[in-house]
C-alpha cells in the first residue's frame, strides 16, 4: 500500500527547507535524522545516491515520492516497529509490491539478506531494486539471465561495449558455466555498476 500522494506531497515540501522544489543530500540528511535512523554518513550518502536515479545530485519529487512509497509499504509490514522485518512480513511486502515470486524463492532471497532472520530497510530497498531488474530482464522468466537477456541489460544501461567485450564478462560472471546468471552472480555484478 502506498501512502496518499496529497500526504507524500507534503512530507516533501516539509523536508525542502529551502524551497527549491527538491531534496538535497543536506535536507535528506535531516529527513532520515528525524526519522531515526542510525546510518552512517556515507551509508545515508550511498542512499541518497540510489535514489536520485538520474544522478543530479538533488531528489526531484517523483525520486522522493518511490522511496517513500517503498519505505512506507515496509512500515507497514514491520508491525514491531522495531525498523526490520521477518520473513513473513518479506513474503506479504513484495506481495503487496506486486512482485511475482513464489514463497520459496523469497524464502532463499530472505535467508541471504536476513541477519538474525530480520532484514532491515536500506538491505530490503537494495535488494527491492536490483530484483526488479533481474525479473524485468529475465525474459523468458526463467529465474535466470542467460547471455541475449545480460546484452539487453546493459544496452539499457548505457554501456558502451562490443557483443565480445559483453560474452566475456558475461562468461566470467557465469562461474560454474551454466550459460545463464542466477540472481546471487548477477546481484554480485550489479552492486559493481
Ligand atoms: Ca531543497
Ligand atoms: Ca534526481
Ligand atoms: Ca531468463
Amino acid at each position: 500500500m502506498s501512502a496518499p500522494e496529497e500526504q507524500v506531497r507534503t512530507t516533501f515540501e516539509q523536508y525542502d527547507k529551502d524551497g527549491n522544489g527538491k531534496i538535497d543530500l543536506i535536507e535528506f540528511r535531516e529527513l532520515v535524522h528525524e526519522l531515526g535512523s542510525d546510518r552512517s554518513p556515507a551509508d545515508v550518502e550511498a542512499d541518497f545516491n540510489a535514489i536520485d536515479k538520474d544522478a543530479g545530485g538533488l531528489l526531484e519529487f517523483e525520486e522522493f515520492a518511490r522511496w517513500w512509497n517503498l519505505r512506507s509499504a515496509f512500515d507497514n509490514h514491520d508491525e514491531g516497529r522495531t525498523g526490520t522485518i521477518g520473513l513473513r512480513g518479506f513474503q506479504a511486502l513484495v506481495q503487496a509490491l506486486g512482485g511475482s515470486r513464489g514463497p520459496a524463492a523469497l524464502a532463499a532471497d530472505f535467508n541471504a539478506l536476513a541477519t538474525g532472520e530480520r532484514v532491515a530497510f536500506d538491505d530490503f530497498a537494495r535488494w527491492w531494486s536490483v530484483r526488479s531488474h533481474f525479473d524485468k530482464f529475465d525474459r523468458d522468466g526463467d529465474a535466470m539471465i542467460n547471455l541475449g537477456e545480460f546484452h539487453l541489460l546493459v544496452n539499457e544501461l548505457g554501456h558502451t561495449g562490443n557483443p565480445t567485450e559483453i560474452a566475456e564478462t558475461f562468461e566470467q560472471l557465469d562461474a560454474d558455466g551454466r550459460g545463464a546468471l542466477g540472481f546471487d552472480a548477477f546481484l554480485r555484478w550489479w552492486s559493481t555498476h
